[in-house]
């Protein structure tokens, strides 16, 4: 059953209806169930939420939700770039924000109804991309790096991003479905920054992305799970959290980050322009804002909370990079024009 139907189907079997939600007048809690509208679209990352936090959310609020993912920043603005989609909420990058800015895609958010701002980490509270938080609740945050299969790769242990130019792991290899983490890794690879736009270094990763393809058995990014986890796949370019969630699966599945450094990213949730449910929007950000919801989300994705509160209830969170490591890791950044100029070398190694 695809995550739609499964919400549906939870919303169904808790016996909500319009009615039981104009019966419920008073607010059950300090957080404006009063007025939000009957219905929420969400559109997230695939493997990015706990099983039951929509559909929790759906029965205390009475509000019907339709949740659907997709597998990079580049698919989702694709598809709102396309046109009304009548989803309320996404959840880019923050690279991606001034692009959904510029494009009058997103709107600010009504801090009045976001009582469990708070919550968020000093960190993660007024950050450079995003002053006051205007328009953006954190999500979660990670790092790229490399999972593998330890029980495949007899003595070897990757640690570089050279090992997706390595043959020895030819058709065992994927790196992710996703034009700017590929190229940056390749950038990376090569001794640059993941933003640089140097049109030499961009050629230069662009051909090393092209001969990594030759060996590669896909560009696929958080499907790959299935196959670490059934050994098609040995060694995939991946999210730590991905990892994470396939090593529960079979434990002999490892993560490093390469020596030559990679990616942290943080995700952010975003109102957009045309939202047909405002308010029930900022009813679910403020929900995901709460400290249990907020530790549950991090405890089933393997992810960083930026919810200070919520890592406090975490038997085991993730600790944010200490600045020695984050000396190797660097945030994506909005590249302006060059952005078109990654997009159209993607489109050449894609199609090589
Ligand atoms: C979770 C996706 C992680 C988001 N499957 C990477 N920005």
């Amino acid at each position: 059953m695809r995550r739609r139907e499964l919400v549906r189907a939870a919303v169904a079997a808790a016996g909500l209806t319009a009615c039981d939600r104009a019966r419920r007048t008073t607010p059950r809690s300090d957080e404006d169930v009063g007025g939000i509208e009957g219905h929420l679209a969400i559109y997230n990352w695939s493997d990015y939420i706990a099983p039951d936090t929509v559909e929790n959310f759906a029965r205390e609020f009475g509000v019907s939700v339709t949740y659907d993912t997709y597998e990079s920043n580049e698919e989702m603005l694709a598809k709102l770039q396309a046109g009304a989609t009548g989803y309320d909420i996404v959840v880019p990058s923050s690279y991606l924000l001034p692009a959904l800015r510029v494009a009058s895609l997103i709107q600010p958010l009504q801090r009045e109804r976001l009582s469990n701002a708070p919550n968020i980490a000093p960190l993660f509270a007024n950050p450079p991309y995003d002053p006051g938080n205007a328009y953006t609740v954190p999500w979660q945050w990670g790092v790229t790096g490399i999972a593998y299969r330890a029980d495949l790769l007899g003595a070897a242990r990757p640690d570089s991003q050279a090992t997706f130019s390595d043959p020895r792991w030819a058709g065992r290899l994927t790196m992710m479905d996703d034009g700017r983490v590929v190229l940056g890794a390749m950038l990376k690879w090569r001794g640059h920054s993941i933003n640089d736009t140097e049109p030499a270094n961009l050629a230069r990763a662009k051909a090393d992305a092209i001969a990594a393809k030759r060996l590669l058995r896909a560009f696929k990014s958080a499907p790959v799970k299935a196959d670490l986890i059934a050994g098609d796949v040995w060694i995939a370019q991946l999210w730590n959290g991905d990892a994470a969630q396939a090593r529960a699966e079979r434990d002999s599945i490892g993560f490093v980050v390469p020596k030559e450094g990679s990616e942290i990213w943080t995700d952010l949730v975003v109102l957009l322009a045309d939202a047909p449910h405002p308010r029930a929007a900022h009813a679910f950000m403020n929900y995901v804002l709460r400290a249990d919801v907020g530790a549950s989300i991090a405890d089933a994705t393997g992810y960083g909370s930026p919810n200070a509160a919520a890592v406090a209830r975490q038997e085991r969170p993730i600790p944010y990079p200490l600045a020695s490591e984050l000396e190797r890791l660097e945030y994506l950044r909005d590249v302006g024009p060059a952005s078109a100029t990654f997009d159209r070398l993607w489109t050449e190694i894609k199609s090589a």
